[in-house]
């Protein structure tokens, strides 16, 4: 008896509370063809008009990733930040069925010091790293940007392309 008022007390509260998948790609700048290099931790911000979420989850080869949301509003914001990427967002997402379907954004890399800005700070904490390999004491996974192992020219180029870029966020709670 206690069982079955506890089960329709959880239906009752499954009622009002309402959860959307939400899932999306990125692309990484610099990573070549999707792969084993495309699996990331990625910070994944959602905000709107008196709502904000924030979610760390992990993209799979292809870049994708999933999370799930709790009665979020009709239209949202998304914000996707890799580990040295500034952040991408989009807004007007919108549920299509139950899901909120992301368009695919470039995560544009270059980030060393995670403050969302590429600037000189970072160009001197890839300084302090050229030309090294992991292993090297010297070495700085936080600039080597696409992955390869070593902090060198390919870096120094992907960090260049985008000195003086701002990434985009949903802001903090
Ligand atoms: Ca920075
Ligand atoms: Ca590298």
């Amino acid at each position: 008896m206690k069982g079955a008022i506890l089960l329709s007390l959880f239906a009752l509260l499954a009622k009002f509370s309402v959860v959307s998948p939400l899932t999306g790609r990125v692309e990484f700048q610099g990573r070549g063809e999707p792969g084993p290099l495309w699996r990331e931790g990625v910070r994944v911000s959602v905000c709107a008009p008196g709502y904000w979420e924030e979610f760390t989850t992990q993209t799979d080869t292809h870049g994708r990733y999933h999370v799930w949301l709790q009665n979020p509003p009709r239209e949202l914001t998304v914000c996707i930040n890799g580990v040295h990427s500034l952040g991408a967002c989009v807004g007007g997402v919108q549920r299509v069925r139950q899901t909120f379907v992301v368009p695919k954004l470039t995560l544009l890399e270059g980030d060393a010091n995670g403050d969302n800005r590429v600037d000189e700070a970072d160009l001197a904490i890839l300084q302090a790293a050229y030309d090294t390999s992991r292993g090297d004491p010297r070495f700085d996974e936080f600039c080597d940007f696409n992955l390869d192992g070593k902090v060198d020219v390919v870096d120094l180029a992907i960090l260049s392309a985008n000195m003086g870029r701002e990434g985009g966020s949903c802001g903090e709670r």
